[in-house]
C-alpha cells in the first residue's frame, strides 16, 4: 500500500459533499489554478493528485476528489447492513456517465482507502449541522475506512468571528459521536487567512503516528517558514512605499509665498499652487501605492490588480478608501472646502509642513507658535517645502494594512483579485487601536521623514514598525497562529 511504504510521504485527501469546495479550496493552498470550480455538482469526475510541498525528501501530496454524490444516501441503509461495506462499494460497476453520482462517491472512497493518511473533509457553514443529512452518513463511510478526519467549514462568508465560533461549536457537538473526527476548525477556501494553512499540517502532526508524524511536522514547519518569508518580502514592499510616503516633497513657489499664506490664513482665494502641488502629490502617492498593492497581490500567488477598481470604487462602497480621501481633502485643501479651511486645520492638527524661516515669519500668530511648539521641521533648509502631514500618513498606513489584510484573506480559488467592497469591521477596529498603542513610534517615523529625511535610516525602522502592527494584529485576529510568529 502507497501510504505505509512511503512514509516520508503525507497525504492529504479533500472530500466533501459535491459543491462544497474541495476544488476552491486546492488552489487557494496552492497559489496556482487546477481543477474547475463551478456551482454545480460533480463538476469534479476525477480524483487528482497535487505537490502541496516539499521539503528534506519529505513530500505533502493533495487530492482533490470528485466529492460524495446525493445518492449514497440511498444505500446507507444497504450499507449499515453489510459486513463489509467499503468492499461492496468499491466493488460495484457504476458508469460514470449515468450513475455519475455513486460514480463519484465511488472515487472519493477509493481515494480515502488507498491514498489518504488525513481526510480534510470540508462542510457547508451555510448551512446548520440538523439540515445537511448527508454529512453523518458520508463521516460514518470514511470511519468504516478508519482515516482520521478533520472537519474544515468552509463557505463561511464574510470574516465574524463570533458568527464563526458558534458555527464550529455547533459542528463539533453534532461530530462529537464520531471518534473518528478529530477536529472542527473554519477554513473557507474564500476567506481563509494565510496565517492560519498551516493549522491543517499542525493537526495532521496531532493525529499520525512515527514516520508520517514526523514527516507532518517537518512539512508544517516547512509551510510556516514559506509564509513567514512571503510575510517579510511583504513587509518590505509596505516599508519601500511608507518611506516614500514620508520623504516626498515639493518645493512651494519663493514668489509671492509670503501673500499667498496671508491670502490662505484670511480664507481668501482659492491657491492654485497648492492646488497643483496637492495633485501631483497625491498622483505620485497613488502611483507608488498601487505598485506596491500590485506587488502584494502578486507575492500571495493571487492573479488581477487594484488600481482601476480602488479608483473607481465610490465613497460609500469602500470604507478605508473614504477614510483616506477625507483626511487627504483636510490637509492639502480640498476642492469643495478650499484650501484654506484645509491648511489651518492642518497646521491645528500637526499636519502639513512648511520649511523656511521666512514663511514662519508671516504665520499669523497662533497657528504659527503652535507648530513650533509642536517641533515641526520648519527651518531647517532654507526652502519652502510642503510633505504630507502626519495624520494623512497614519491614514494612508491604515489604508495600506488594511488592504493587506484583505490580500491575506483572499483564497485563489475565488478568482482574480477583486478590491475589497466592505472589509469585516473588527479588523479595522483592531487595526486601528493597534495604531492607537503605538503612535509614539509612528510620530517617530513621521519626524524622520520630510524634507531632511535621511533615506538610509528609514527603511529598518519602517520594516520593524509593520511587522510589530501586522503581528499584533493577526496576533489578536488569530490567537492560535500567535507562536508562528515567535520563530
Ligand atoms: N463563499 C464560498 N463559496 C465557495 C467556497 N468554496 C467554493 N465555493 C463555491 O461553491 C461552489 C462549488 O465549489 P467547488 O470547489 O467546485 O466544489 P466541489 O464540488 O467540492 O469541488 C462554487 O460555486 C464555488 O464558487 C468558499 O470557501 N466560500
Ligand atoms: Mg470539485
Amino acid at each position: 500500500m502507497a501510504r505505509d511504504s512511503q512514509p516520508r510521504e503525507l497525504v492529504l485527501s479533500l472530500i466533501s459533499h459535491t459543491n462544497v469546495g474541495t476544488t476552491a479550496l486546492a488552489p487557494t493552498l496552492l497559489r496556482r489554478d487546477v481543477g474547475e470550480v463551478a456551482d454545480s455538482a460533480h463538476v469534479t469526475t476525477v480524483p487528482e493528485a497535487f505537490t502541496l510541498l516539499e521539503k528534506e525528501g519529505r513530500v505533502a501530496r493533495l487530492w482533490d476528489t470528485p466529492g460524495f454524490g446525493s445518492n449514497l444516501a440511498k444505500l446507507a441503509k444497504r450499507l449499515r447492513s453489510n459486513d463489509n461495506p467499503i468492499g461492496w462499494l468499491l466493488h460495484q460497476v457504476w458508469d460514470r456517465g449515468t450513475d455519475k453520482s455513486l460514480w463519484c462517491s465511488q472515487e472519493a472512497i477509493r481515494n480515502v482507502q488507498a491514498e489518504s493518511d488525513v481526510v480534510l473533509y470540508l462542510v457547508d457553514a451555510s448551512q446548520s449541522p440538523s439540515s445537511v443529512k448527508y454529512v453523518d452518513l458520508e463521516i460514518e463511510v470514511i470511519e468504516w475506512i478508519g482515516k482520521p478526519v478533520l472537519v474544515f467549514l468552509n463557505q463561511a462568508g464574510q470574516r465574524d468571528p463570533e458568527r464563526e465560533r458558534l458555527n464550529e461549536l455547533e459542528w463539533r457537538a453534532h461530530l462529537s459521536r464520531f471518534d473518528i473526527v478529530k477536529n472542527v476548525d473554519t477554513l473557507d477556501a474564500f476567506t481563509r487567512c494565510w496565517t492560519e494553512e498551516h493549522h491543517i499540517l499542525e493537526k495532521a502532526v496531532e493525529v499520525l503516528e512515527g514516520e508520517k508524524k514526523k514527516s507532518a511536522k517537518v512539512l508544517r514547519d516547512a509551510w510556516i517558514e514559506r509564509n513567514l518569508e512571503t510575510f517579510d518580502k511583504a513587509i518590505e514592499g509596505m516599508a519601500k512605499w511608507a518611506e516614500f510616503a514620508l520623504s516626498d516633497t515639493e518645493p512651494l513657489p519663493k514668489k509671492g509665498i509670503a501673500d499667498q499664506i496671508f491670502q490662505l490664513l484670511n480664507r481668501s482665494e482659492h491657491n492654485e499652487e497648492l492646488d497643483r502641488i496637492q495633485s501631483e502629490m497625491y498622483e505620485r502617492l497613488a502611483e507608488k501605492t498601487s505598485t506596491t498593492v500590485n506587488d502584494l497581490i502578486a507575492l500571495y500567488g493571487l492573479d488581477g490588480e487594484t488600481a482601476a477598481e480602488l479608483e473607481k470604487a465610490s465613497k460609500g462602497e469602500f470604507a478605508v478608501k473614504r477614510d483616506v480621501e477625507e483626511p487627504l481633502a483636510a490637509t492639502l485643501g480640498g476642492v469643495v472646502s478650499g484650501l484654506v479651511g484645509g491648511l489651518s486645520a492642518d497646521l491645528m492638527s500637526g499636519g502639513m509642513t512648511f520649511g523656511g524661516g521666512t514663511i514662519v515669519g508671516m504665520l499669523l500668530g497662533g497657528a504659527t507658535t503652535y507648530a513650533l511648539a509642536r517641533g515641526y521641521n520648519l527651518t531647517q533648509t532654507g526652502q519652502n517645502m510642503v510633505r504630507w502631514s502626519e495624520a494623512h500618513f497614519l491614514t494612508q498606513i491604515q489604508f495600506l494594512t488594511m488592504l493587506y489584510l484583505a490580500i491575506s484573506h483572499y483564497g485563489r480559488g475565488r478568482g482574480i483579485w477583486q478590491d475589497p467592497v466592505n472589509n469585516p469591521t473588527h479588523w479595522q477596529e483592531v487595526l486601528q487601536q493597534q495604531l492607537n498603542e503605538e503612535s509614539d513610534t509612528w510620530s517617530k517615523l513621521w519626524k524622520k521623514g520630510g524634507i531632511n529625511s535621511d533615506r538610509g535610516t528609514l527603511p529598518k525602522p519602517l520594516k520593524k514598525a509593520l511587522r510589530q502592527l501586522l503581528v499584533r494584529v493577526f496576533s489578536q485576529l488569530y490567537p492560535e497562529s500567535k507562536e508562528m510568529f515567535r520563530r
